[in-house]
């Protein structure tokens, strides 16, 4: 697959940023088997492209996605959804080594929360509407709503929100650290263009090693956690970047970081 045969999402660059914006306006970027190929093709080009640190992750003002797309689904068997497993797709999303900042508007529900919480920083604008509904037709999360927004947001919250379906708008998701940030839906995305720049200026191999640690709280006990953490740590004293982050400090100059 490459860009030229996307029909789902559109991608771009901004210097040492990628950007990939979801593009299925009239059924508010729903999150077909199509779609989520064709992200998950370019974000790992992103992520092998040594040009870009950080990537940004977006969809319209209207929405960043209402979910999966339920006219896929409506028809699937146990059997036939198992078989086709595209839970290994989406998987891929959370292992991106990159940086992934997702700009949030508008709807952001079922597929489309889960979608954003595969990511790692998460903007949001003043018309966000973040939530797991769905309850109201019928099934639960099954990209990850259970755990991860659990995980964030507290057993209670989480519950409220997967019980009732009902969706949390951008205050709320502040308060409950879902998003770092809300901005009024003129700047969501410039907003996280601002802080792709500025994450993108430290050194690419300190930042992955930072994700991966970070990461791990999630599958492990705080001793390992604590370990793995270690173990990058001592590893990134074998590039050149602590070299040179460390020199330029004692210089008092700013640090040009290689990735290597
Ligand atoms: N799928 C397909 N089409 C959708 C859609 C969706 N999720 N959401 C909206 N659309 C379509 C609508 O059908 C409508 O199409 P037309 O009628 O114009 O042809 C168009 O988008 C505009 O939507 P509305 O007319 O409904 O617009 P409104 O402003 O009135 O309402 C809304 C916006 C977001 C409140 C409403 O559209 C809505 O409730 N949408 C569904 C939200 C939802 O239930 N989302 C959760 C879906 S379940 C997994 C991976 C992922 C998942 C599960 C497993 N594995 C890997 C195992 C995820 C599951 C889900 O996300």
């Amino acid at each position: 697959m490459t860009e030229a045969t996307y029909k789902n999402i559109l991608v771009d660059q901004d210097g040492a940023i990628g950007i990939v914006t979801l593009n299925r306006p009239k059924v508010l970027n729903a999150l077909s088997h199509e779609l989520m190929d064709e992200l998950v093709a370019a974000l790992e080009i992103f992520d092998r492209d040594d040009k870009i640190r950080v990537i940004i992750l977006t969809g319209s003002e209207r929405a960043f996605a209402a979910g999966a797309d339920i006219g896929e689904m409506s028809d699937e068997t146990t059997i036939s959804i198992m078989q086709k497993d595209r839970f290994a797709t989406w998987a891929k999303v959370a292992k991106i080594k990159k940086p992934i900042i997702a700009a949030v508007s508008g709807y952001a529900l079922g597929g489309g929360c889960e979608l954003m919480m595969s990511c790692d920083i998460i903007i949001a604008s003043e018309s966000a509407q973040i939530g797991q509904p769905e309850i109201n037709i019928g099934v639960i999360p099954g990209a990850g709503g259970t755990q991860r927004l659990t995980r964030v947001v507290g057993k209670h919250k989480a519950m409220e929100m997967i019980l009732t379906g009902r969706p949390m708008n951008a205050q709320e998701a502040f308060h409950y650290g879902l998003v770092v940030k809300v901005v009024p839906v003129e700047l969501y995305l410039d907003e996280a263009k601002s802080l792709a720049r500025e994450i993108a200026k430290k050194s690419p191999v300190a930042l992955k090693m930072a994700k991966e640690a970070v990461l791990k709280t999630f599958d492990t006990s705080i001793s390992e956690g604590l370990e793995f953490e270690r173990k990058n740590f001592y590893m990134l004293f074998s590039s050149e970047d602590q070299k040179e982050g460390m020199k330029a400090f004692l210089e008092k100059r700013q640090p040009t970081f290689s990735g290597r």
